[in-house]
């Protein structure tokens, strides 16, 4: 069975994750990892946090000499930003009591979890509600996407829209406009969208809310491609992959919608006009004459690239800051409470998407085609 936990506060000394389940004998890159913990880190709209940290993997258990040992992984992301919050964040008691946050802001964690834990001091949610969290996601995604490259499968996302600023009715972008080049192109975007000049309107339109003291959801795709036909299964409904998928998607902070293939546009059209003709060629290969299906019917993975598309909410803290309740007097307030915070995270939640999504096939093949050893399970793999 592939699991994994993570455990770390946004400002404590590191953020800490287990993966068990990995078969042995996988060869390990920690520069892989790291390049993707950087690409979470980017993205326009960021803010300081970002200049502080240098987000980078360190290996305790469970790999030796680059490959994995079929024990237990162990990783680590340190916290550069822990030396400024040793005390505010120590373990043990301090001498004297650090200000409580007693604000809550709209949208945020803040008032659920104070009054679902029995906080006083709204630190204590902020800590691990933070996307800080989401590093370690990308950590265990990072080895994920190295087990799928073993067998030809490739992650990739990219933002379709910033509030407003997107492509025409914010859907997927052609099927077949999906290429290397576009992936290059989104590689080097500061918005992770491989058009130019969406990305300049884009940018301007976070700019817009940053001066009002405002924040900027959007929409992410990811599309996973090289997955093998089997994957999931109709006949429980938490075996479906599209469930998996939906969960996974579902976790990450700051997501309130999913859809895979044509998704909500699915519901617009009759049936004549979305279901993917399926075609058999000489080769004996199968294929979709389209893919509104997002690659999964009846919640198993067709042959077709798997496309999920993301939407975010706009980050709660706000500059301008929406009134609110302080927690400690109960007394409706004019303003909640800002603190350092990004403008715009969709880039880098997009990243996220595409570690949840290699998790997610990860799980998935190791339940189709398992085995103890990267010999073993390519063996099972090949021979389907
Ligand atoms: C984040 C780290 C956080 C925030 C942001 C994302 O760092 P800090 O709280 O020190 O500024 O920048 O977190 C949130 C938006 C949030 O709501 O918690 C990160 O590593 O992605």
């Amino acid at each position: 069975m592939f699991r994994f936990l993570t455990a770390g506060e946004s400002h404590g000394p590191c953020l800490t994750m287990i993966v068990e389940g990995l078969p042995a004998g996988l060869t390990v890159d920690k520069s892989i990892v790291d390049a993707d913990l950087r690409r979470r880190q980017g993205g326009y709209g960021r803010g300081g946090r970002m200049k502080i940290e240098k987000d980078a993997v360190h290996f305790l258990a469970g790999i030796r000499h680059g490959r994995t040992l079929g024990s237990p992984i162990a990783m680590q992301v340190d916290n550069l930003d822990w030396v400024n919050w040793e005390t505010k964040m120590s373990a043990d008691p301090v001498e004297t009591a650090t200000q409580p946050v007693t604000r809550v802001r709209p949208g945020h964690a803040d008032f659920a979890g104070a009054m679902k834990y029995g906080h006083d001091d709204v630190r204590n949610v902020i800590e691990r509600s933070s996307s800080r969290e989401t590093a370690s996601r990308v950590a265990v995604g990072g080895l994920c996407r190295q087990f799928l490259a073993a067998l030809d499968i490739e992650v990739h996302s990219h933002v379709l829209s910033i509030v407003d600023v997107g492509y025409e009715g914010q859907r997927s972008i052609a099927r077949d406009a999906y290429s290397n080049e576009i992936w290059e192109a989104v590689e080097v975007s500061p918005m992770r969208c491989f058009d130019p000049v969406l990305t300049e309107k884009m940018i301007a339109r976070i700019l817009e809310a940053k001066r009002d003291g405002d924040t900027c959801g959007g929409i992410f795709e990811v599309v996973a491609f090289g997955v093998p036909i089997g994957l999931g299964s109709y006949s429980q409904w938490d075996r479906r992959l599209s469930t998996k998928l939906g969960m996974a998607m579902m976790s990450i902070p700051s997501v309130k919608g999913v859809e895979i293939g044509a998704g909500f546009g699915a519901a617009q059209a009759t049936g004549s006009h979305i279901h993917d003709v399926l075609r058999h060629d000489a080769t004996g290969g199968w294929s979709h004459l389209s893919n509104n299906a997002g690659g999964i019917e009846g919640g198993i993975s067709n042959g077709e690239p798997i496309v999920v598309r993301v939407g975010v909410k706009p980050i709660p803290t706000l500059a301008n800051p929406l009134p609110s309740v302080d927690l400690a007097s109960r007394e409706n307030i004019e303003q909640s409470r800002y603190e350092r915070s990004d403008v715009c995270v969709v880039p880098a939640a997009g990243v996220v998407g595409e570690a949840m999504m290699a998790i997610v096939l990860t799980e998935a093949i190791l339940e189709k085609f398992g085995g103890d050893s990267m010999e073993e399970i390519l063996r099972h793999y090949k021979a389907s």
